[in-house]
């Protein structure tokens, strides 16, 4: 969930959310156009890319204030195909329809609903880089670079200086240059490979690791790197072999290298943790901390700070590029005992995602996870959206908006922002849900691949309107669905994870995460009894904090005492069955097949009259119009020696064509598919020969 919204919300206030604005171009009281070039020496090569122009209040850095639920920045975005180094890309009014060639804006579509007044401006172009994968998808997209990920001002991006602008509120031109160069701070320490994934400085209880991965190395065509940082406990002894120690992977969001979990980020826990006491304050004695080693990863990735640490084909195999190619490199590094009831996850939020996925999916190598207001683990309610019941994803039948980020006050609810608001939000940072945003990663994480090479989109990111073939393949990550259909198959998960899975959650989550825990419970009751997954829902909590809202030692103390009751000496051993390997899932092979480049392939078919070759005229015929990725708008066309005859008319994918033959000819359909994102393609059927 949201890396940044959160840290707004505490500022946040009263204020009535935003409505989001009617889509529609209204009136144009103004013609704003605004042309950007580039500094001579700046850009060596045409390059590919986004371009995100930002106008911030007066007074404000346009950076300062790109949140969706902070004041009015308003933001326009423009992909550039083979912008050179003497090009100018003009920015004016706002797409209607492609905001794969055209503006588009927020919270205004067009640039020409900009209220006059006074405006800092700035514009960035983030570069793409185009890659054909293994499976044969090929795709542009921004590689960051020990950064994470940053929806804009990323490493390399081209930047103009900010000015102060007056929009007057008529016909304007704004003539900006690109002159610098977002650089990130020198790494200070071990580097390989370059700044993916970057290496820092270590201390004497952190350390950081990082390795090529061979298997996203070979997926994405180019080199790729994910590292870990590392916590060691007190009296760690590089030289002492004998003592190991259990490891909790923290799963979360970018966590460059400000340390691993809440370490060096909250110097009395790390002065308490080196030490290895914890402290008893006032009234008891202070008692030892439990020995662990702390870990957290480092894998921002192509579509965001950080992959989702599973295995999707749309990233990658994250999943086994972390457990089966860093987590050995850890264990082969660090005294760590190698067994699956030592080995931990926890995370909140994005993290609670992660870490529940991992141990439903890899319970062969762990032990449990201590999840905490993870993001939607059923789709039933994908934050607040009835994913799949629902006929759109923004409003609701009556009319009502979905709400996506509350907060509460005097005890009652107040909306801060609605799904549309957000998902209009991260339009203007990028196409194809490339805006390194949130439900934007959800769609590529949680998506198999469209037809285009990009994330199949479950719903229309302008309208809202659900595409339920599309959700259909979300059902793999629909995580309750996921253990449901393999509760007694040879995964055999109802067993396997019975004991295994915390999940916490507060009642007023500010994400209403809260909702999907609630279903994700009330499917895995139905199957395995009330309580089969260890659940907490805290009355009246809100996103954030630690396991069940414990204080820190309180929360690792719990942890502890897990691993020692299901330690080989403990009083319910974790047995080999339930940790063997035929429990695992998330098989990189499988989502590869099902959700690449080949099964996109696989899903489409041209247009087809069901027909002898030969007709008389007068035959009726009927044909299908072809198989079509969810959200395509079909137009088909009679064709008749090659030329149309008739009318184009509209059709919806699944449907049938008829014709009445009345002329002799070589008769053909021809269907033509358009949506966002997509090159708009022309299939023709067979040819039936109409004779007299
Ligand atoms: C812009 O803000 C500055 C203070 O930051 C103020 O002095 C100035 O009057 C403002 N200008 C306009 C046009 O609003
Ligand atoms: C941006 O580039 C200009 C011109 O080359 C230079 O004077 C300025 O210092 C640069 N600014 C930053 C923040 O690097
Ligand atoms: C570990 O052993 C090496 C020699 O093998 C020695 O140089 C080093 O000081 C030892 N480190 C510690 C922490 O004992
Ligand atoms: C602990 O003692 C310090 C001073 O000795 C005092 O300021 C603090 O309020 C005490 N805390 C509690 C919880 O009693
Ligand atoms: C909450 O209560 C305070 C004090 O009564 C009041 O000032 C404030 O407006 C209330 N807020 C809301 C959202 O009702
Ligand atoms: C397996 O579980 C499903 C429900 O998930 C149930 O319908 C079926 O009867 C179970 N089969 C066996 C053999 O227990
Ligand atoms: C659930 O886990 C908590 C610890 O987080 C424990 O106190 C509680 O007894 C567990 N509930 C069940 C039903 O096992
Ligand atoms: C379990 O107990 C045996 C016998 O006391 C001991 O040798 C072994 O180290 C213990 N194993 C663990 C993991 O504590
Ligand atoms: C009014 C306006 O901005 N119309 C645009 C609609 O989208 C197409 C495709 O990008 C543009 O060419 C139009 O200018
Ligand atoms: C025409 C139009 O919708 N303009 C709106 C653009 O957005 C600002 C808020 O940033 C509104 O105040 C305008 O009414």
């Amino acid at each position: 969930m949201l890396k940044t919204i959160i840290l707004a919300l505490a500022a946040a206030g009263t204020h009535a959310f935003p409505a989001p604005r009617d889509l529609a171009e209204q009136h144009f009281p103004n013609n704003l156009v605004v042309k950007l070039s580039v500094a001579s020496g700046l850009l060596n090569a045409p390059t590919d890319g986004r371009i995100v122009l930002m106008l911030a209040p007066n007074g404000t850095d346009p950076l300062e204030d790109t949140d969706v639920t902070s004041s009015p920045n308003a933001i326009f975005g423009k992909n550039v195909y083979k912008f050179g180094p003497k090009d100018t890309v003009t920015f004016s009014g706002g797409s209607n329809i492609s905001t794969e060639t055209g503006v588009y804006g927020w919270p205004n579509v067009s640039l020409n609903q900009t209220p006059p007044g006074r405006y800092q401006v700035q514009a960035f172009l983030t570069k793409y880089e185009t890659v054909t994968r293994s499976d044969g998808s090929k795709v542009s997209v921004h590689f960051p670079c020990g950064d994470g990920a940053p929806n804009v001002n990323g490493f390399g991006s081209l930047t103009t200086p900010p000015v102060d602008i007056d929009v007057i509120g008529g016909a304007q031109t704004l003539e900006l240059k690109f002159e610098n160069i977002t650089a990130v701070e020198p790494f200070k320490g071990k580097e390989i490979g370059g700044c993916n994934q970057a290496n820092y400085e270590e201390t004497k209880n952190l350390k950081y690791v990082k390795i090529r991965s061979k298997k996203l190395s070979e997926f994405w065509g180019r080199d790729m790197y994910v590292g870990a940082n590392v916590v060691l406990p007190a009296g760690y002894s590089a030289n002492d072999t004998t003592t190991r120690y259990p490891v909790i992977y923290a799963q979360g969001h970018w966590d460059g290298g400000s340390g691993a979990f809440r370490y060096s980020k909250d110097d009395e826990f790390t002065a308490a943790w080196d030490k290895g006491v914890i402290p008893g304050g006032n009234t008891t004695a202070d008692r030892p901390a439990p020995k662990l080693i702390l870990v957290t990863f480092r894998h921002e990735a192509p579509f965001y700070d950080d992959s989702y640490a599973v295995n999707t084909a749309n990233l990658g195999p994250y999943g086994d590029a972390i457990n089966d190619e860093l987590i050995p490199h850890i264990e082969e590094k660090f005294h760590t005992i190698r067994a699956p009831y030592a080995r931990i996850q926890e995370g909140g939020s994005t993290g609670g995602w992660e870490s529940i996925a991992n141990v439903i999916f890899r319970p062969d190598l762990f032990g449990v996870c201590f999840s905490s207001y993870p993001d939607s683990l059923d789709f039933h309610r994908h934050q607040d959206i009835e994913l799949y019941r629902a006929k759109n994803a923004y409003r609701r039948e009556d009319g009502s908006f979905v709400p996506s980020i509350r907060t509460h006050e005097n005890r009652t609810e107040v909306v801060l922002a609605t799904a549309a608001l957000e998902n209009h939000w991260e339009l203007p940072f990028g196409t194809a849900s490339r805006s390194s945003n949130q439900w934007d990663i959800w769609n590529a994480v949680y998506g198999i691949q469209g037809y285009n090479n990009y994330p199949l989109e479950p719903w229309d990111k302008v309208t809202g309107e659900i595409y339920p073939e599309a959700v259909e393949f979300w059902k793999p990550m629909d995580l309750s669905n996921y253990i449901v259909s393999n509760w007694n198959n040879s995964r055999n998960l109802g067993k396997t994870l019975a004991g295994r899975i915390y999940v916490y959650v507060g009642s007023w989550d500010n994400y209403y995460l809260n909702e999907g825990v609630q279903e994700f419970q009330k499917r895995t009751d139905a199957v395995g009894g009330a309580g089969w997954a260890n659940i907490t829902i805290l009355p009246e909590k809100r996103h954030g904090g630690n396991y069940q809202d414990r204080e820190i030692w309180d929360y690792l103390t719990l942890v502890d005492s897990w691993i020692k009751d299901h330690g080989p000496n403990g009083t319910s051993p974790l047995s080999s069955e339930v940790t063997a390997p035929t429990t695992r899932g998330n098989q990189w092979e499988e989502v590869i097949k099902r959700g690449g480049r080949a099964a996109a392939i696989a899903r489409q078919a041209p247009p087809a009259i069901n027909s002898k070759e030969k007709i008389t005229k007068g035959t009726k015929l009927d044909a299908s119009v072809g198989r079509w990725d969810p959200g395509m708008k079909l137009e088909a066309q009679w064709a008749l020696n090659g030329k149309p005859t008739g009318k184009a008319f509209k059709v919806k994918p699944g449907k049938t064509a008829h014709y009445k033959a009345e002329k002799k000819g070589r008769l053909e359909l021809w269907v033509t598919g358009s949506k966002r994102n997509y090159d708009t393609e022309t299939r023709r059927s067979n040819a039936v020969t109409v004779e007299k």
